[in-house]
Protein backbone atom coordinates (compact mmCIF):
# COMPACT_ATOMS: atom_id res chain seq x y z
CA UNK A 1 0.00 0.00 0.00
CA UNK A 2 0.99 3.60 -1.03
CA UNK A 3 1.80 6.12 2.14
CA UNK A 4 -0.82 8.07 0.77
CA UNK A 5 -3.51 5.18 1.21
CA UNK A 6 -2.00 4.18 4.54
CA UNK A 7 -2.89 7.82 5.78
CA UNK A 8 -5.95 8.24 3.71
CA UNK A 9 -7.65 4.27 5.38
CA UNK A 10 -6.38 5.49 8.87
CA UNK A 11 -8.71 9.07 8.71
CA UNK A 12 -11.88 7.42 6.31
CA UNK A 13 -11.59 4.55 8.86
CA UNK A 14 -11.81 6.74 11.93
CA UNK A 15 -14.55 8.68 11.02
CA UNK A 16 -16.60 5.71 9.64
CA UNK A 17 -15.78 4.21 12.93
CA UNK A 18 -16.60 6.62 14.70
CA UNK A 19 -19.69 6.29 17.58
CA UNK A 20 -21.05 9.11 16.94
CA UNK A 21 -20.43 8.75 12.65
CA UNK A 22 -24.04 10.33 12.20
CA UNK A 23 -22.07 13.45 12.63
CA UNK A 24 -19.96 13.16 9.93
CA UNK A 25 -19.75 12.47 6.06
CA UNK A 26 -16.93 10.69 4.67
CA UNK A 27 -13.46 12.84 4.72
CA UNK A 28 -11.48 14.81 2.13
CA UNK A 29 -7.63 14.46 2.09
CA UNK A 30 -5.03 16.07 0.42
CA UNK A 31 -1.21 16.69 0.27
CA UNK A 32 1.18 19.69 -0.50
CA UNK A 33 4.73 19.77 -0.70
CA UNK A 34 6.49 21.68 1.65
CA UNK A 35 8.74 23.05 -1.30
CA UNK A 36 5.33 24.90 -2.81
CA UNK A 37 6.28 28.31 -3.68
CA UNK A 38 2.99 29.56 -2.03
CA UNK A 39 4.32 28.57 1.58
CA UNK A 40 6.91 31.42 1.19
CA UNK A 41 3.56 33.57 0.58
CA UNK A 42 1.30 33.28 2.77
CA UNK A 43 2.43 36.11 5.52
CA UNK A 44 2.28 38.53 2.99
CA UNK A 45 -1.24 37.02 1.47
CA UNK A 46 -2.92 36.74 5.08
CA UNK A 47 -0.87 40.19 6.11
CA UNK A 48 0.59 38.11 10.10
CA UNK A 49 3.69 35.99 10.08
CA UNK A 50 3.25 32.24 9.39
CA UNK A 51 5.34 29.61 9.45
CA UNK A 52 6.83 27.95 6.68
CA UNK A 53 6.66 24.06 7.44
CA UNK A 54 10.11 23.87 7.43
CA UNK A 55 10.41 26.27 10.55
CA UNK A 56 8.24 23.76 12.04
CA UNK A 57 10.35 20.91 10.57
CA UNK A 58 13.45 21.49 8.80
CA UNK A 59 13.43 18.87 6.80
CA UNK A 60 9.72 19.15 6.20
CA UNK A 61 8.24 17.48 2.79
CA UNK A 62 4.65 16.47 3.16
CA UNK A 63 1.38 18.42 4.71
CA UNK A 64 -1.37 16.14 5.13
CA UNK A 65 -4.51 17.90 5.08
CA UNK A 66 -7.82 16.04 6.12
CA UNK A 67 -11.78 18.21 6.22
CA UNK A 68 -14.31 16.24 8.23
CA UNK A 69 -17.94 17.49 6.32
CA UNK A 70 -20.98 17.39 8.92
CA UNK A 71 -23.78 15.24 7.71
CA UNK A 72 -26.52 16.17 6.05
CA UNK A 73 -28.83 15.52 8.87
CA UNK A 74 -26.82 18.32 10.99
CA UNK A 75 -26.48 20.64 8.30
CA UNK A 76 -30.22 20.62 7.63
CA UNK A 77 -30.72 21.42 11.34
CA UNK A 78 -28.60 24.50 10.96
CA UNK A 79 -29.81 26.00 8.04
CA UNK A 80 -32.98 27.83 8.68
CA UNK A 81 -32.18 29.06 12.13
CA UNK A 82 -30.51 32.45 13.21
CA UNK A 83 -28.80 31.97 16.12
CA UNK A 84 -26.33 28.40 17.12
CA UNK A 85 -28.04 25.56 17.31
CA UNK A 86 -27.15 23.19 19.77
CA UNK A 87 -26.22 20.41 16.95
CA UNK A 88 -23.41 22.72 15.78
CA UNK A 89 -22.11 23.35 18.69
CA UNK A 90 -21.79 19.59 19.48
CA UNK A 91 -20.60 19.01 16.29
CA UNK A 92 -17.73 21.60 17.21
CA UNK A 93 -16.88 20.08 20.26
CA UNK A 94 -17.18 16.50 18.86
CA UNK A 95 -14.95 16.83 15.60
CA UNK A 96 -12.51 18.76 17.58
CA UNK A 97 -11.78 15.45 19.78
CA UNK A 98 -11.78 13.48 16.64
CA UNK A 99 -9.70 15.40 14.90
CA UNK A 100 -7.09 15.17 17.99
CA UNK A 101 -7.51 11.69 18.02
CA UNK A 102 -6.84 11.03 14.52
CA UNK A 103 -3.48 12.96 14.30
CA UNK A 104 -2.39 11.11 17.22
CA UNK A 105 -3.13 7.51 15.25
CA UNK A 106 -1.44 9.23 12.32
CA UNK A 107 1.54 10.32 13.99
CA UNK A 108 1.90 6.40 15.76
CA UNK A 109 1.86 4.79 12.65
CA UNK A 110 3.83 7.30 10.47
CA UNK A 111 6.47 6.80 13.62
CA UNK A 112 6.63 3.61 13.62
CA UNK A 113 7.60 3.82 10.12
CA UNK A 114 10.29 5.96 10.73
CA UNK A 115 9.15 9.17 9.45
CA UNK A 116 8.74 12.14 11.80
CA UNK A 117 5.96 14.03 12.18
CA UNK A 118 4.63 17.41 13.99
CA UNK A 119 1.16 17.72 14.55
CA UNK A 120 -0.58 20.86 15.48
CA UNK A 121 -4.17 21.36 17.52
CA UNK A 122 -7.06 21.69 15.23
CA UNK A 123 -8.22 24.76 17.04
CA UNK A 124 -6.84 27.21 20.32
CA UNK A 125 -3.51 27.53 18.55
CA UNK A 126 -3.79 31.40 18.37
CA UNK A 127 -3.06 34.70 19.61
CA UNK A 128 -6.34 35.78 21.40
CA UNK A 129 -5.83 39.18 21.25
CA UNK A 130 -5.04 39.19 17.06
CA UNK A 131 -7.07 36.37 16.48
CA UNK A 132 -5.19 34.51 14.48
CA UNK A 133 -2.74 31.41 14.22
CA UNK A 134 0.91 31.09 12.85
CA UNK A 135 -0.06 27.65 11.39
CA UNK A 136 -3.82 28.10 9.63
CA UNK A 137 -5.07 24.70 8.59
CA UNK A 138 -6.89 26.41 5.79
CA UNK A 139 -3.96 27.91 4.07
CA UNK A 140 -2.77 24.41 3.39
CA UNK A 141 -6.00 22.80 2.74
CA UNK A 142 -6.62 25.21 0.13
CA UNK A 143 -2.12 24.96 -1.35
CA UNK A 144 -3.04 20.84 -1.39
CA UNK A 145 -6.10 21.92 -3.84
CA UNK A 146 -9.07 20.26 -1.85
CA UNK A 147 -11.35 22.92 -1.44
CA UNK A 148 -11.19 27.18 -2.13
CA UNK A 149 -12.14 30.03 -0.12
CA UNK A 150 -15.59 31.47 -0.04
CA UNK A 151 -16.80 35.04 1.13
CA UNK A 152 -17.86 32.93 4.47
CA UNK A 153 -13.60 33.68 4.50
CA UNK A 154 -13.85 29.59 5.24
CA UNK A 155 -12.45 26.91 3.22
CA UNK A 156 -15.13 25.56 1.17
CA UNK A 157 -14.35 21.98 -0.66
CA UNK A 158 -16.28 19.78 -3.24
CA UNK A 159 -18.54 18.11 -0.02
CA UNK A 160 -19.45 21.76 1.20
CA UNK A 161 -17.75 24.32 3.74
CA UNK A 162 -19.69 22.46 7.21
CA UNK A 163 -17.11 20.87 8.82
CA UNK A 164 -13.37 20.86 10.17
CA UNK A 165 -10.07 20.40 9.17
CA UNK A 166 -6.13 19.47 10.16
CA UNK A 167 -3.09 19.15 9.12
CA UNK A 168 0.42 17.74 10.05
CA UNK A 169 3.85 18.00 8.77
CA UNK A 170 6.07 15.01 7.50
CA UNK A 171 9.52 14.36 6.85
CA UNK A 172 8.68 11.69 3.78
CA UNK A 173 7.76 12.91 -0.17
CA UNK A 174 3.65 12.23 -0.83
CA UNK A 175 2.74 12.99 -4.37
CA UNK A 176 0.76 16.38 -4.16
CA UNK A 177 -2.69 16.44 -4.61
CA UNK A 178 -3.47 18.88 -7.90
CA UNK A 179 -4.93 22.27 -7.43
CA UNK A 180 -6.61 24.13 -10.23
CA UNK A 181 -6.21 27.73 -9.28
CA UNK A 182 -8.63 28.91 -11.57
CA UNK A 183 -11.40 27.37 -9.84
CA UNK A 184 -14.04 28.69 -6.79
CA UNK A 185 -16.34 26.39 -5.09
CA UNK A 186 -17.93 29.76 -3.52
CA UNK A 187 -21.35 30.85 -5.72
CA UNK A 188 -20.42 34.46 -4.71
CA UNK A 189 -17.13 34.45 -6.65
CA UNK A 190 -18.23 32.39 -9.68
CA UNK A 191 -21.54 34.30 -10.22
CA UNK A 192 -21.67 37.49 -8.22
CA UNK A 193 -25.20 36.54 -6.50
CA UNK A 194 -25.57 34.69 -3.22
CA UNK A 195 -24.45 36.68 -0.25
CA UNK A 196 -26.27 34.04 2.03
CA UNK A 197 -23.27 34.03 4.57
CA UNK A 198 -22.85 37.65 5.25
CA UNK A 199 -27.45 37.85 5.08
CA UNK A 200 -27.07 35.61 7.88
CA UNK A 201 -24.09 36.54 9.68
CA UNK A 202 -25.81 37.44 12.83
CA UNK A 203 -23.16 39.49 14.29
CA UNK A 204 -22.53 41.82 10.82
CA UNK A 205 -18.68 40.93 11.53
CA UNK A 206 -18.85 39.74 7.35
CA UNK A 207 -19.45 41.78 4.50
CA UNK A 208 -18.32 41.72 0.65
CA UNK A 209 -15.69 44.11 1.36
CA UNK A 210 -13.80 41.71 4.23
CA UNK A 211 -14.18 39.92 7.25
CA UNK A 212 -14.11 41.43 11.20
CA UNK A 213 -12.80 39.06 13.40
CA UNK A 214 -12.97 41.00 16.13
CA UNK A 215 -16.64 41.50 15.56
CA UNK A 216 -17.33 37.83 15.18
CA UNK A 217 -15.63 37.22 18.18
CA UNK A 218 -17.40 39.31 20.51
CA UNK A 219 -20.53 37.83 19.13
CA UNK A 220 -18.92 34.03 20.00
CA UNK A 221 -17.36 35.07 23.17
CA UNK A 222 -20.45 36.92 24.65
CA UNK A 223 -23.55 36.77 22.95
CA UNK A 224 -25.03 33.33 23.05
CA UNK A 225 -21.81 31.06 23.64
CA UNK A 226 -22.16 29.30 27.38
CA UNK A 227 -20.19 26.34 28.05
CA UNK A 228 -22.32 23.66 26.62
CA UNK A 229 -22.16 25.97 23.37
CA UNK A 230 -19.63 26.77 21.21
CA UNK A 231 -19.09 28.11 17.94
CA UNK A 232 -21.60 29.69 15.18
CA UNK A 233 -22.70 28.05 12.09
CA UNK A 234 -24.35 30.67 10.48
CA UNK A 235 -21.95 31.41 7.65
CA UNK A 236 -21.33 27.72 7.16
CA UNK A 237 -25.01 27.28 6.76
CA UNK A 238 -25.58 28.62 3.34
CA UNK A 239 -26.06 27.19 -0.22
CA UNK A 240 -22.54 26.05 -0.33
CA UNK A 241 -22.83 24.07 3.20
CA UNK A 242 -22.96 20.51 1.88
CA UNK A 243 -21.21 20.97 -1.89
CA UNK A 244 -19.13 23.12 -3.43
CA UNK A 245 -20.29 24.85 -6.90
CA UNK A 246 -17.97 23.44 -9.69
C1 LIG B 1 -8.26 32.32 14.91
C2 LIG B 1 -9.42 31.50 14.44
C3 LIG B 1 -10.70 32.08 14.54
C4 LIG B 1 -10.92 33.52 15.01
C5 LIG B 1 -10.55 34.51 13.90
C6 LIG B 1 -10.82 34.02 12.48
C7 LIG B 1 -9.86 34.52 11.39
N1 LIG B 1 -8.76 35.16 11.67
O1 LIG B 1 -10.12 34.26 10.26
C8 LIG B 1 -12.43 33.50 15.37
C9 LIG B 1 -12.54 33.12 16.83
C10 LIG B 1 -13.19 34.80 15.13
C11 LIG B 1 -12.90 32.34 14.51
C12 LIG B 1 -14.20 32.16 14.08
C13 LIG B 1 -14.63 31.07 13.35
N2 LIG B 1 -13.96 29.92 13.12
CO1 LIG B 1 -12.08 29.74 13.43
N3 LIG B 1 -10.24 29.42 13.59
C14 LIG B 1 -9.25 30.20 13.91
C15 LIG B 1 -7.91 29.46 13.73
C16 LIG B 1 -7.38 29.06 15.11
C17 LIG B 1 -6.84 30.26 12.97
C18 LIG B 1 -7.39 30.99 11.75
C19 LIG B 1 -6.42 31.97 11.18
O2 LIG B 1 -5.36 32.26 11.67
N4 LIG B 1 -6.78 32.52 10.06
C20 LIG B 1 -5.94 33.48 9.35
C21 LIG B 1 -6.18 33.30 7.85
C22 LIG B 1 -5.80 31.88 7.36
O3 LIG B 1 -7.56 33.43 7.63
P1 LIG B 1 -8.12 34.59 6.78
O4 LIG B 1 -7.42 35.87 7.11
O5 LIG B 1 -9.60 34.54 6.86
O6 LIG B 1 -7.65 34.14 5.30
C23 LIG B 1 -8.02 34.91 4.19
C24 LIG B 1 -6.83 35.51 3.44
O7 LIG B 1 -5.72 35.71 4.28
C25 LIG B 1 -6.59 34.59 2.31
N5 LIG B 1 -5.73 33.39 2.51
C26 LIG B 1 -5.43 32.75 3.64
N6 LIG B 1 -4.64 31.68 3.41
C27 LIG B 1 -4.45 31.63 2.08
C28 LIG B 1 -3.75 30.72 1.29
C29 LIG B 1 -3.71 30.90 -0.09
C30 LIG B 1 -2.94 29.94 -0.90
C31 LIG B 1 -4.39 32.00 -0.68
C32 LIG B 1 -4.35 32.20 -2.13
C33 LIG B 1 -5.13 32.89 0.12
C34 LIG B 1 -5.14 32.71 1.49
O8 LIG B 1 -7.87 34.13 2.00
C35 LIG B 1 -8.61 33.93 3.20
C36 LIG B 1 -10.10 34.07 3.02
O9 LIG B 1 -10.44 35.31 2.52
C37 LIG B 1 -8.35 28.22 12.87
C38 LIG B 1 -7.57 26.93 13.23
C39 LIG B 1 -6.21 26.96 12.57
N7 LIG B 1 -5.15 27.00 13.31
O10 LIG B 1 -6.13 26.97 11.37
C40 LIG B 1 -9.86 28.10 13.13
C41 LIG B 1 -10.75 27.77 11.95
C42 LIG B 1 -10.35 28.64 10.78
N8 LIG B 1 -12.08 28.16 12.41
C43 LIG B 1 -13.04 27.44 11.94
C44 LIG B 1 -14.42 27.72 12.15
C45 LIG B 1 -15.40 26.63 11.75
C46 LIG B 1 -14.84 28.95 12.70
C47 LIG B 1 -16.26 29.47 12.93
C48 LIG B 1 -17.35 28.99 11.96
C49 LIG B 1 -16.71 29.29 14.38
C50 LIG B 1 -17.14 27.93 14.74
N9 LIG B 1 -16.20 27.08 15.03
O11 LIG B 1 -18.29 27.65 14.80
C51 LIG B 1 -16.02 30.99 12.80
C52 LIG B 1 -16.08 31.45 11.34
C53 LIG B 1 -15.62 32.84 11.11
C54 LIG B 1 -15.32 33.09 9.63
N10 LIG B 1 -16.34 33.34 8.83
O12 LIG B 1 -14.17 32.98 9.21
C55 LIG B 1 -12.51 26.27 11.11
C56 LIG B 1 -12.71 26.51 9.60
C57 LIG B 1 -13.52 25.43 8.88
C58 LIG B 1 -13.64 25.77 7.41
N11 LIG B 1 -14.56 25.12 6.73
O13 LIG B 1 -12.92 26.58 6.89
C59 LIG B 1 -10.98 26.27 11.55
C60 LIG B 1 -9.98 25.85 10.47
C61 LIG B 1 -10.88 25.31 12.76
C62 LIG B 1 -10.80 23.84 12.33
N12 LIG B 1 -9.81 23.12 12.78
O14 LIG B 1 -11.62 23.37 11.58
N13 LIG B 1 -11.88 31.48 14.21
S1 LIG C 1 -23.06 31.28 1.26
FE1 LIG C 1 -22.87 31.80 -0.93
S2 LIG C 1 -21.55 33.63 -0.99
FE2 LIG C 1 -21.32 32.72 1.05
S3 LIG C 1 -19.52 31.40 0.84
FE3 LIG C 1 -21.31 30.13 0.44
S4 LIG C 1 -21.58 30.17 -1.79
FE4 LIG C 1 -20.20 31.85 -1.23
S1 LIG D 1 -19.26 32.59 12.92
FE1 LIG D 1 -21.28 33.63 13.09
S2 LIG D 1 -20.75 35.72 13.76
FE2 LIG D 1 -18.84 34.79 12.98
S3 LIG D 1 -18.73 35.39 10.82
FE3 LIG D 1 -19.76 33.40 10.90
S4 LIG D 1 -21.95 33.90 10.96
FE4 LIG D 1 -20.84 35.77 11.51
Amino acid sequence: MELSEVVEKIVKDEVKNHKENFRFREPILGFASAEDPLYSQLSQIIGNKQLHPKDIMADAKTIIVYFIPFSLEIIKKIQGQKNIVQEWSDNYTSTNILLGRISDILKNELTNRGISVATEPPTNNYDPIQLNAKWAHKSSAVIAGIGTFGLNRLLITKSGTAGRLNSLIINEEIEPTKRDDKSSYCLYYKTGKCKVCVEKCPSGALSTDGFDRFRCNAYLDGKNIHDLQQGCGMCSSGPCAAKGFI
